[in-house]
């Protein structure tokens, strides 16, 4: 790869608005590859004068809530209104099935081969933040590239949702009518972290129950801390497959953001971010480090043995691989 492109080829291809270029360049980013690791911080600290200034918006929920319909009807939307999109999916399935693009792309056929968009799935799996980091370093790649929207898909179960909100300004939170919270396994969490709900889905006779929704979710806001300040997070009702409600979530996404720039949380949000990059960026590096280091799988392979034959317990075995990590081989050998 590092071959093919020099950093000044990504540079201009990427900041030109070359699709080729941008997605080489993404690539690179995600590439475990040290030398490719090194040209893709290269590139990123070249092109990161030309980033910040897009929309960046999170798109949560359980599997099946919308997320890909609503990012398809929002964003061909968005395309009309003169924007250009970039959507990037956080699958955590990909790494079982190889990444489920295709099916992503058909369920947003109108973006995929609408000029003003660009879809790019982010790997996941790898090391803790791993995924955040890498869909960090896309959605700056596609900001260089001119994209002025960035939305971002992430199922929404467990951590996923905590992480999205560590890359975006706004993050939206699509729940379906008809489903207990429990069934939708909405935690608490989510809902205080969610700078909008939208309940999709409201068409045909599930009108109704979406209204009802609605008024629960606003009901058990009011319990809830904001998750900006200053900032009462609106609960809207929607269709993606009818194109009802959009204009309003993205009036609320703007009206959310004119907020954060206003006050100065923007600021201190992306501030923040940014610290949790560098964080990211260390515990990548040091682990990395760590499990290259001489003898390192050996002392696993046989922390394993111990523990499988019940000869040691887990923390005795755990600390015996890190002990034998912190063995400088020179002093070693002049022992
Ligand atoms: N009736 C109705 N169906 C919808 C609406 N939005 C999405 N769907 C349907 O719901 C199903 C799931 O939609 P997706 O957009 O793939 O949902 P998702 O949240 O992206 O799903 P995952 O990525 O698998 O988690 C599809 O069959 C859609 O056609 C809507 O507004 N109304
Ligand atoms: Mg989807």
């Amino acid at each position: 790869m590092s071959g093919r492109s020099t950093l000044t080829e990504l540079t201009d291809g990427v900041t030109g608005g070359d699709r080729g270029a941008l997605s080489r360049a993404i690539t690179l980013a995600e590439s475990r590859l040290p030398e490719d690791q090194e040209l893709a911080q290269q590139l990123i600290a070249e092109i990161l004068p030309r980033t910040g200034k897009a929309r960046r918006v999170g798109i949560t929920g359980v599997p099946g809530a919308g997320k890909s319909t609503v990012i398809e009807t929002l964003g061909l939307w968005l395309i009309e209104q003169g924007h250009k999109v970039a959507v990037l999916v956080i699958d955590p399935s990909s790494s079982r099935t190889g990444g489920s693009i295709l099916g992503d792309k058909t369920r947003m056929q109108g973006l995929s081969v609408s000029p003003g968009a660009y879809i790019r799935p982010s790997p996941s799996g790898g090391v803790l933040g791993g995924v955040a980091r890498k869909t960090r370093e896309a959605m700056l790649l596609c900001e260089a590239a001119g994209f002025d929207v960035v939305l971002v898909e992430s199922v929404g179960v467990g951590q996923s949702e905590a992480e999205l909100a560590e890359l975006v300004d706004s993050l939206c939170l699509l729940l379906v009518p008809g489903a207990g919270d429990e069934l939708q396994g909405i935690k608490r969490g989510i809902m205080e972290t969610a700078d909008l709900i939208v309940v999709n889905k409201a068409d045909g006779d599930r009108i109704p129950l979406a209204k009802r929704a609605r008024g629960d979710y606003r009901h058990a806001l009011r319990m809830l801390p904001p998750s900006t300040e200053g900032w009462e997070t609106p609960v809207l009702i929607a269709s993606a497959e009818e194109k009802t409600g959009l204009a309003e979530i993205w009036e609320t996404i703007e009206a959310h953001r004119a907020l954060l720039q206003e006050s100065g949380l923007l600021k201190e949000r992306r501030m923040r971010q940014q610290q949790r990059w560098l964080a990211s960026m260390i515990e990548e590096a040091v682990l990395t480090d760590f499990y290259r280091r001489e003898g390192v799988s050996q002392a696993i392979a046989a922390a394993e043995k111990q523990v499988s034959e019940e000869k040691s317990t887990v923390p005795q075995a755990a600390l015996d691989v890190i002990k034998a990590a912190r063995i400088d081989p020179d002093q070693a050998n002049s022992c």
